[in-house]
This record gives structure tokens, C-alpha cells and sequence, in this order.
């Protein structure tokens, strides 16, 4: 059969899904930023591009270079193409509006331009996240609350993991199909037709150092992991963390697995460490429509209303009898 590139693909999805002709340029717009980004990335420390901008983002974490690197590529590519009303991205305090000398368009993108930042000088892999939602009706200049709509609104995610390989993962709501770039010839091929999360798993993921920052519910889960076969799931399991979410998610959608970033007692104001925004939504998404599920504990992440841009979430997803028992932890708790 011959190659189907992401081009083809989305073409397809026109014809047979109805998609509209400005979503799919958008997410050919967000590839080929995705493109620019793996470049800037594998060029490393011959493009200077290592080590910290010397800026704080909203979060008031450090930024490194690719950091503002990656979110300039992204604005650039997707702001003079008419098909967004505004963009926002964890690197941003606010929601970017497009320029007035260019045409606006439907749809809100969301993005994390280079998740898993602190891996890039020790050259493991990182990624780009993105989310797309529709501008709300008669919206003309969209502001914060324009965004804060559930994950459940999504017409489109994914995420592009610049590792040995660089792919690109997507939904738009009819599975999750994977595109691995041939950097001859420039495109995304379509490698992955039907990615699944399978419904069992023995591997885990989540950062142990904070063990004795967590509630109740996971120091239990978690302990029950590590007995495996001496304890009362009754198998061994075993633990990956790669402290890169788009890698630790990329496992997941390959061989299955749960992956965990709860709350913890370190900072108690806050829900979790990860951003519902721009992480969690677009990750539960691809991971529901893989057969997988999520949920910050208590209930389906997509069906969180979001509060603020920059929201931070409970994460626990990937292989669904795991999801379910440590969420029916927290309602038994
Ligand atoms: P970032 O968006 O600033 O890179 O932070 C998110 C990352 C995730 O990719 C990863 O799962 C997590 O932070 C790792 O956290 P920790 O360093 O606590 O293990
Ligand atoms: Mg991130």
C-alpha cells in the first residue's frame, strides 16, 4: 500500500468525517511547527539551544531556551494562517491574540510548547502538547473565559515526542492514529493506524521521591503495587518514570501502563502538579479515545469545568482496570 501522509490523512478525514477544511490546515500548521521544534531540539548544543533563557514562567518555573524557543514557533506558524481565534500556552500569562492585520478564524489552540523541559540538557526525550477547541459563538475578541471550556469540547489533540524517532500522536475523535516524520522527505507518514491502550498492565509510572507527600488512596495503591505477588493484586509490577509526560503517555499508548501525578501535601493550595490545560485535557482525550481512561481521582478529567487558564489537575491515566481501581480508592477513602 502507499504511504499515507498526515496530509492524506486529513484529507481523508474531510471527505469521510466531515472535517472542516480549517481544522485540518490547523493541525497541518501545528505539524510543521512540530517539525521546526524537533530540528531546533536534535540540533542540541551545536545550535546553542541548551540551557536556561535566564526567564520565569507564570508558574514561576525557570525557562529553558527551547521553552520560549519552542512557544515563538508555535505563534509564529499559527497566527497570520485565519483559521484561530486566539492562542494560549502554558509559557503565557494570558491568552495571545492574534495580530489585528491578520484574519481571525473559528477555532482556540492550546499548547505546551516543550513538555518535559527538564530532561533537554540530559537529551532525553521531550514533546509538544497541544488541545483545540472551538471560539464560542459571536466571540470577536476571546479572553480567558473563551478557553475555560471542559475537555469533553475538544475537536482535536496531540502531541509530537521528539525522541530516537519523532512522531506525532492525534485525535480528532475518531481514534488515535500515529505519524512517525521521515526526515527526507519532510512529512508525517502515518505508522500507527489504530493506537490502543491495552485494558491490563504491570507497569506503573509516578515520581516516588513524593511518596511521603501523598493522600491516602495512592500511598495505598501504590504499596499494593510494590507487594505484587506477595500482596493483594496477586502479580509483580513494574515502574518507568521518565519525568517527560508526553514520553511516560507515548509508553502507555504503546504497551499500556498507568501513570500518576496526584496532589500531594508539598504545596496543598494547589490540585496537582500538571496543567489541565494544556497536559491533562489533551492527553486524557487521546487516551480515552485509545481505550484508556483518566481521571484526577474522583472523577473523568474531561469532565472537569475549568476555573483559570493555567488550572493544575490530579492525573491518574492509561490502562483502564488500573484507572478504575485507584479512582474507586478515592471514593472509598
Ligand atoms: P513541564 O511542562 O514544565 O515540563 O512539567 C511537566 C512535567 C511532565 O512532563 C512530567 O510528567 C512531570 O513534569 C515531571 O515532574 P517531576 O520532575 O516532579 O518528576
Ligand atoms: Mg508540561
Amino acid at each position: 500500500m502507499s504511504r499515507v501522509t498526515l496530509s492524506r490523512y486529513l484529507i481523508e478525514q474531510t471527505r469521510d468525517h466531515n472535517t472542516p477544511a480549517d481544522l485540518r490546515f490547523l493541525v497541518e500548521v501545528v505539524a510543521r511547527a512540530c517539525k521546526a521544534i524537533s530540528h531546533a531540539v536534535s540540533k542540541g548544543a551545536l545550535g546553542g539551544v541548551l540551557g536556561n533563557a535566564g526567564t520565569d514562567n507564570v508558574q514561576g518555573e525557570a525557562q529553558k531556551k527551547l521553552d520560549v524557543i519552542s512557544n515563538e514557533i508555535l505563534l509564529e506558524a499559527n497566527e497570520w494562517g485565519g483559521h484561530l481565534a486566539a492562542m494560549a500556552s502554558e509559557e503565557m500569562e494570558e491568552a495571545y491574540q492574534i495580530p489585528g492585520h491578520y484574519p481571525k478564524g473559528a477555532y482556540l489552540l492550546l499548547f505546551d510548547p516543550l513538555d518535559g523541559s527538564s530532561n533537554i540538557d540530559v537529551n532525553v526525550s521531550v514533546g509538544t502538547i497541544f488541545s483545540v477547541l472551538r471560539c464560542p459563538e459571536g466571540t470577536t475578541t476571546p479572553n480567558e473565559q473563551s478557553f475555560l471550556q471542559p475537555g469533553t469540547e475538544q475537536v482535536a489533540a496531540g502531541y509530537a515526542i521528539y525522541g530516537p524517532q519523532t512522531m506525532l500522536v492525534l485525535t480528532m475523535g475518531n481514534g488515535v492514529k500515529g505519524f512517525t516524520l521521515d526526515r527526507e522527505m519532510g512529512s508525517f507518514v502515518l505508522t500507527h493506524d489504530n493506537m490502543q491502550v491495552p485494558e491490563q498492565t504491570k507497569e506503573f509510572a509516578i515520581n516516588m521521591s513524593n511518596q511521603r507527600h501523598w493522600e491516602i488512596p495512592v500511598a495505598r495503591y501504590v504499596s499494593e503495587l510494590l507487594a505484587g505477588t506477595t500482596g493483594s493484586l496477586g502479580k509483580d509490577y513494574n515502574m518507568r518514570w521518565i519525568a517527560s509526560m508526553v514520553a511516560d503517555v507515548h509508553r502507555i499508548l504503546t504497551r499500556g501502563g498507568i501513570f500518576m501525578y496526584p496532589r500531594d501535601a508539598r504545596e496543598p493550595e494547589k490540585a496537582g502538579k500538571l496543567r489541565l490545560m494544556y497536559e491533562a485535557n489533551p492527553m486524557s482525550f487521546i487516551i480515552e479515545q485509545a481505550g484508556g481512561a483518566a481521571t484526577n481521582g474522583r472523577q473523568r478529567i474531561l469532565d472537569i469545568q475549568p476555573e483559570s487558564l493555567h488550572q493544575r489537575v490530579a492525573v491518574f491515566l492509561g490502562s483502564k482496570e488500573e484507572v478504575d481501581r485507584i479512582t474507586g480508592y478515592h471514593h472509598n477513602a
